[in-house]
């Protein structure tokens, strides 16, 4: 992969072994597949194959960033993974976004049943906490300070109350600030918390904290800008499922209140901003660039 970024970083070749990482962590939660009742932890399962464990590696790179040991932040890698997982199985229930695909398959519960889904979405969301709670790696307040940063996150302040103002906000045009405001709830929480939660396995400084927050908030919204001009991209060219979707009912995204151009600008503006935020961190900025760089150039 070209590099945009004038740093070289070598996190590029660790990444292989950090993806091998998150998966015996998960692995070794979730009870085994033949496990009662079977149809359950066989879906739990499902869930957690494909993906691109963007937020894992945001992790990883925050945590190689401040000098963490990869073992102090493996439990929280896995954690956001996980309410990741839960998010995207209840998101394409029937009652929200309604999809039959997702990361190129069957949804959970198009694949199980709509009953199988609500419950997968359930228990991943208890074995991120699970994750957090029983990791050996890490002190008592250590813990505590990440459950309660993953619970603000993940619930009704941060990615649910994102998901709820959005189902609200259906068919009405939002203005910019408030499709930004809930973006940063919706996406941008959950992204964000993946460099809190390193900070506090390296237990940083309130300066490097803000530094490293500033760039998980750029590249939080700079990937939903980007997640929408994706969408628009490939909506134009194939004319497929999600354009149909959109003329049933109409949905502000970023591309449709700023156009596709400006969109991107603002998105790749984003994407250099966390890139000098990273250099403002006491320590070494390479993985969280190599990161920026990966997520600007991803195309799906
Ligand atoms: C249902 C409580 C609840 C919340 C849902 C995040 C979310 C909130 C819904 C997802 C809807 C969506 C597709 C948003 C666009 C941005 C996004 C989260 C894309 C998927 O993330 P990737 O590309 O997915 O990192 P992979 O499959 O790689 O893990």
């Amino acid at each position: 992969m070209s590099l945009t970024s004038p740093e070289v970083s070598a996190f590029a070749d660790r990444v292989p072994a950090y993806l091998k990482r998150l998966e015996r962590t998960t692995d070794a939660l979730h009870p085994p597949a033949a496990t009662d009742p079977e149809r359950l932890h066989q879906a739990i399962r499902y869930a957690c194959e494909g993906g691109k464990h963007l937020r894992a590696l945001m992790v990883y790179a925050a945590g190689e960033a401040l000098g963490v040991a990869a073992e102090k932040i493996d439990a929280a890698a896995c954690a956001v993974e996980l309410i990741h997982a839960y998010s995207l199985v209840h998101d394409d229930l029937p009652a929200m976004d309604n999809d039959d695909l997702r990361r190129g398959r069957p949804t959970v519960h198009k694949a199980y049943d709509e009953a199988i889904g609500i419950l997968v979405g359930d228990a991943l969301q208890t074995s991120a906490f699970e994750a957090l709670a029983t990791t050996e790696a890490l002190d008592a307040e250590q813990k505590v300070r990440m459950i309660r940063a993953l619970t603000h996150a993940s619930g009704s302040l941060g990615m649910v109350g994102g998901q709820a103002v959005d189902m609200a906000s259906e068919n009405l045009t939002l203005t910019l600030p408030q499709l930004e405001s809930l973006h940063a709830r919706k996406t941008g929480a959950l992204i964000l918390v993946t460099c809190q939660l390193a900070g506090i396995a390296a237990n940083a400084s309130e300066a490097t904290n803000q530094a490293l927050e500033h760039y998980g908030k750029c590249i939080g919204l700079a990937f939903q800008i980007q997640d929408d001009v994706l969408d628009q991209i490939a909506d134009t060219a194939t004319l497929g499922k999600t354009a149909g979707k959109d003329l049933a009912q109409h949905k502000s995204t970023f591309p449709s209140l700023l156009g596709l151009e400006q969109a991107r600008q603002r998105a790749d503006a984003l994407f250099d901003e966390a890139r000098t935020a990273a250099r403002n961190i006491s320590g070494h900025a390479d993985p969280l660039l190599w990161l920026a760089d990966y997520i600007q150039q991803r195309k799906h």
